[in-house]
């Protein structure tokens, strides 16, 4: 599944799998990023995926291939198969529900923790961001402990709007920068 760290030159793809508990919003993000329009979505039962092609930024006319998989509970046990040897992890949440971010904060950490895991890039979606009452990114920083994560794993928090679209392609540009970083690392270190 991964497009490779090995690819060497400039990115021309990239992999990516989206997480969060359901009902935060990720089938609609993934949609409005494919289609840029507002998809009315169904629970997601398994996982939906598209190509699409990010427009902004560095991160403009690079093809991305996203995997959305189900976070009913029952589901979250195939997070680990799908998030091996992915580029980076864009994980959403739903900025109104306050009451389960610690859930989300505890789900995060252990797909985060998978060795498998170590280092690759988070985008934090701090989605809904259009209702009243929705915390800003700082108290979703905060909820989610992305300080505890540790120096090795770069992340980004997005405040966004998944129905009008509002901060995706802007936090995909941040991801794909995160991303191109560690590449550099990595193949640094290989050299050395
Ligand atoms: P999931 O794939 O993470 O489970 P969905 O979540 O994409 O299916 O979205 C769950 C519900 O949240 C949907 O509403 C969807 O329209 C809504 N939603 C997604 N993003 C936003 C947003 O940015 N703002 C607002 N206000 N709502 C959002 P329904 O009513 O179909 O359950
Ligand atoms: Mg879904």
């Amino acid at each position: 599944m991964g497009s490779g760290l090995s690819v060497v030159g400039p990115i021309q793809s990239l992999h990516v799998v989206m997480l969060g508990l359901d009902s935060a919003g990720k089938t609609t993000v993934l949609y409005r990023l494919k289609f840029n329009e507002f998809v009315n979505t169904v629970p997601t039962i398994g996982f939906n995926t598209e190509r699409v092609r990010l427009n902004d930024g560095a991160a403009r006319g690079i093809s991305c291939h996203v995997w959305d998989v189900g976070g009913q509970e029952k589901l979250r046990p195939l997070w680990k198969s799908y998030s091996r040897c992915t580029d980076g992890i864009v994980y959403v949440v739903d900025s109104v529900d306050g009451e389960r971010l610690d859930e989300a904060k505890a789900e995060l950490h252990k797909v985060v923790r998978l060795a498998e895991n170590q280092g690759a890039p988070l985008l934090i979606i701090a989605n809904k961001q259009d209702l009243p009452g929705s915390l800003p990114t700082s108290d979703v920083e905060k909820k989610l402990a992305l300080r505890e994560l540790g120096p090795s794993t770069p992340y980004h928090v997005q405040p966004a709007c998944a129905i009008t679209g509002e901060g995706l392609h802007e936090g995909m540009d941040k991801l794909y920068h995160m991303i191109t970083r560690r590449r550099k690392t990595l193949k640094q270190k290989k050299k050395t």
